[in-house]
C-alpha cells in the first residue's frame, strides 16, 4: 500500500496569506455569473427540497414518520449551490442527520427517500435507516449520521479512499456549528492537513445547535478560522444566497482538486424550523424567524432575481406546479408501498464474534 504524500512532499502554500487566499478569491468574485436557465434550475432544486421538506412534515404529523426528523427548511442555498460545483457520483457527499436536501441536491430520487422516511420497503435503506440513515453508494452518498461529529471522520476517510484510488474525486463533509466543537473534528482536519487530503469540510452556521445559540456554546464563533491552526484555509460564505455560495464552491473545489489539500468553508445560514419535529423551539423569538425569512430567504430571492431578469412569472409558477406533484408523487408513492418482511431484521447486520 502505497503511502500518501505527506504535506512536506506536497506544494501546499503555508502562511497567514495562504489562509485567506480562498476567501479573498471569492470575495473578488462573490457572486456566480449564472445563466437564466441555470439559476432557474437551482431555484426549483430549492423549491423541491422545500416542498419535500413540508410534505415530511406533514406525514409526520400524520404519525406515517416515526422516529427523528430534522427538516432543512432555511438552509436549501447551502446544499444547491455547493453540490451543483461536484462532479456527480463521483465525489463524494456525507453529511449528518438533516440529510434530505443533501440526498435531493445530489439527484436521488424523492420516492426513494420520502420511502424511507416512511419506513418502506421501497427506502433507499429498504425502509431501515429512516430519517437519519439514509445512504446511495451509487451516488457516492455516504449518508446521514445520528452521531454528531462522526462524519467529519468519516469524511476524512472517503477522502483518504479518493487519493488513494488516483480517482481524482473529492468528499464534502458537512457539518453543523454545534459539531464544530466536537473534539474528533480537529483529529480530522490534522490528519486531512497532514496527508494533503481532497475534502472541503463545510460547516453550516444556521445558529443553534438544538436549542443552544452559537454565542452561548462557541468561544470562537467564526468558524471559517477554525482551521488556521492545520494551515487549512478557511472560507466564510453568504449561505443564504445560492449563487454565493456556488462562487465560494468554485474556488473550493478548484483548489482541492488541484492537490492542494483541504479547505474549511463556513456557511452561514439560518434554519426555520425547530432542530427536530418534536421541538416547538421556543429558546428563540418569532420576530427573528420573520426577519430571516422576510429579508434574507434563498428561495424568495432567486426568485426575484429571476423575475428582474425578465423570466415570465408563469414560468415560475409552472415549477412550483410540477414539484408540487412531485412531492404528492413521492408521499403517494410511500405510503402505497409495503413495510419491510420480517426477513429484513436479518439482513445487514453484522454476524461473527466480536
Ligand atoms: C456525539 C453526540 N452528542 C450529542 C448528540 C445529541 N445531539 C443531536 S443533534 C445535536 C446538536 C447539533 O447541532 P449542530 O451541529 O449545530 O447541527 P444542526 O442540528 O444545527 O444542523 C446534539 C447535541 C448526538 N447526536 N451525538
Ligand atoms: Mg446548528
Amino acid at each position: 500500500m502505497a503511502k500518501p504524500a505527506s504535506k512536506q512532499t506536497a506544494a501546499a502554500p503555508a502562511g497567514d496569506n495562504a489562509l485567506h487566499a480562498l476567501q479573498a478569491a471569492y470575495e473578488a468574485n462573490r457572486r456566480y455569473g449564472a445563466s437564466d436557465e441555470e439559476l432557474l434550475h437551482f431555484y426549483e432544486q430549492m423549491v423541491l427540497i422545500r416542498r419535500f421538506e413540508e410534505k415530511a412534515g406533514q406525514l409526520y404529523g400524520l404519525g406515517l414518520i416515526g422516529g427523528f426528523c430534522h427538516l432543512y427548511i432555511g438552509q436549501e442555498a447551502v446544499a444547491v449551490g455547493i453540490q451543483s460545483a461536484l462532479q456527480e457520483g463521483h465525489d463524494s457527499v456525507i453529511t449528518g442527520y438533516r440529510d434530505h436536501g443533501h440526498m435531493l441536491a445530489y439527484g436521488i430520487d424523492p420516492k426513494v427517500i420520502m420511502a424511507e422516511l416512511t419506513g418502506r420497503e421501497a427506502g433507499i435503506s429498504r425502509g431501515k435507516g429512516g430519517s437519519m440513515h439514509m445512504f446511495s453508494t451509487e451516488k457516492r452518498f455516504y449518508g446521514g449520521h445520528g452521531i454528531v461529529g462522526a462524519q467529519v471522520s468519516l469524511g476524512a476517510g472517503l477522502a483518504f479512499s479518493h487519493k488513494y484510488n488516483e480517482d481524482g474525486g473529492l468528499c464534502v463533509a458537512y457539518f453543523g456549528d454545534g459539531a464544530a466543537n466536537q473534539g474528533q473534528v480537529y483529529e480530522s482536519f490534522n490528519m486531512a492537513a497532514l496527508w494533503n487530503l481532497p475534502i472541503i469540510f463545510v460547516v453550516e452556521n444556521n445558529q443553534y445547535a438544538m436549542g443552544t445559540a452559537v454565542k452561548r456554546s462557541s468561544a470562537e464563533t467564526h468558524f471559517h478560522r477554525r482551521g488556521a491552526a492545520f494551515t487549512i484555509p478557511g472560507m466564510n460564505v453568504n449561505g443564504m444566497d445560492v449563487l454565493e455560495v456556488r462562487a465560494a464552491a468554485n474556488v473550493a473545489v478548484e483548489y482541492v482538486r488541484a492537490g492542494n489539500g483541504p479547505v474549511l468553508m463556513e456557511l452561514n445560514t439560518y434554519r426555520y424550523r425547530g432542530h427536530s419535529m418534536s421541538d416547538p423551539a421556543k429558546y428563540r423569538s418569532r420576530d427573528e424567524v420573520n426577519e430571516v425569512r422576510e429579508n434574507r430567504d434563498p428561495i424568495e430571492q432567486a426568485k426575484a432575481e429571476l423575475l428582474a431578469r425578465g423570466v415570465a412569472e408563469d414560468k415560475l409558477k409552472e415549477v412550483e406546479k410540477r414539484i408540487r406533484a412531485i412531492c404528492t408523487e413521492a408521499a403517494d408513492f410511500a405510503e402505497s408501498s409495503p413495510e419491510p418482511e420480517m426477513s429484513e431484521l436479518y439482513t445487514d447486520v453484522l454476524v461473527g464474534s466480536y
